[in-house]
């Protein structure tokens, strides 16, 4: 994503960068560049069996249905937006050093009692199945993804939220010495994203645990990340660590950022330009084809109604 930094706009990234940082990317240059830093990276073949995999591939709801080809998996694991691990798109390698076990997952807030989740309890409990939906992301690329999970709304139900729980925050780990995008202190980490309750209960709303019948890679948000198809990308939060439920709309990592170019809502609309560049089409990041935009990404037969009593609130940025 193009940043906007609220502080050190022109700053070199020498005077930015915490001097740790700073001196330890000069020493890794000093002993001969990134040889050293890639040898201490996990061999992805000796990695340990994930302990849900017997739970996948898992059945297919044919409900969902996209029109375009799936993405390859190859393409899909190699081309990600991840903050914490780089703001480029080729993370892949440095996700790979996220610990995903022991993972807990914290449900708190408005809730009839507060529960903490072993990530794999969690999942076992949960119906999974197969989606295939199609994502966009606010740069104007897009892919289509077979996910596996479950329905954000069998979460709420798990969580018991009071009556006067309005929203739903959530929130990415927190782990700096491994994900060294949160060593940037100009970002306002941890990553957090927010929904309505009419938004967390839609059907659409899926927690995501796998994708191409297996665990999902940890470039896509292992163990448990959130995906809205008809928002942008940026609100489908990775590497989730925490549901709290709130009588407050949460301000999310990109509204922090720039408000005025990341909305709370952030539906898809391509009649609605981002300030710096248009939303009508958009790319995608398998074929490189260019491809019209659709009003709610294509969702708008599930979604429109829950925004129909809005109609002064900037829902499409
Ligand atoms: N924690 C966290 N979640 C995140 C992001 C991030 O940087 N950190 N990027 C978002 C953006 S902008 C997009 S487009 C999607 C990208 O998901 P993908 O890498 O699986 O394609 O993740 C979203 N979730
Ligand atoms: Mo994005």
């Amino acid at each position: 994503m193009l940043i906007k930094r609220p502080r050190g706009w022109e700053i070199p990234e020498r005077l930015a960068t915490p001097e740790s940082v700073y001196l330890n990317r000069r020493q890794i240059l000093a002993a001969g560049g990134f040889g050293l830093a890639l040898s201490a990276l996990p061999d992805p073949a000796a990695a340990e069996t994930d302990p849900t995999a017997d739970l996948y591939p898992a059945p297919r709801n044919s409900k969902y249905t996209i029109e375009r080809p799936v993405t390859p998996e190859a393409t899909n694991v190699n081309y990600n937006n991840f903050y914490e691990f780089g703001t480029h798109k080729n993370i892949a390698a440095a996700a790979d050093a996220l610990p995903i076990r022991p993972w807990e997952v914290k449900i708190d807030g408005l809730v009839e009692q507060e529960q903490t989740f072993a990530i794999d309890d969690l999942i076992r409990k949960m119906p999974l199945e197969e989606r295939l939906y199609r994502h966009r992301c606010v740069e104007a690329w897009s892919m289509t993804v077979p996910w596996t999970g479950f329905a954000l709304a069998d979460l709420v139900k798990l969580a018991k939220p009071l009556g006067d729980a309005a929203y739903l925050r959530m929130e990415t780990f927190m782990m700096p010495d491994v994900a060294s995008g949160q060593k940037q202190i100009w970002y306002p980490w941890p990553y957090v994203e927010g929904v309505t309750m009419a938004e967390a209960t839609n059907e659409l709303a899926f927690i995501v645990t796998g994708a191409y019948g297996k665990p999902v890679a940890k470039s896509m948000g292992a163990p448990l990340r959130l995906h809205l198809p008809w928002k942008y990308g940026f609100k489908s939060i990775k590497s989730i660590v925490r549901f709290t439920f709130t009588d407050e709309r949460p301000v999310s990592f990109w509204e922090d950022l720039g408000p005025e170019e990341y909305g709370f809502w952030a539906n898809v609309n391509p009649e609605v330009p981002h300030p710096r560049w248009s939303q009508a089409m958009e790319r995608d990041i398998a074929t490189n084809e260019s491809i019209p935009t659709k009003l709610f990404n294509g969702y708008a037969e599930y979604v429109a109604g829950l925004y129909t009593d809005l109609t002064d609130e900037p829902l499409y940025m």
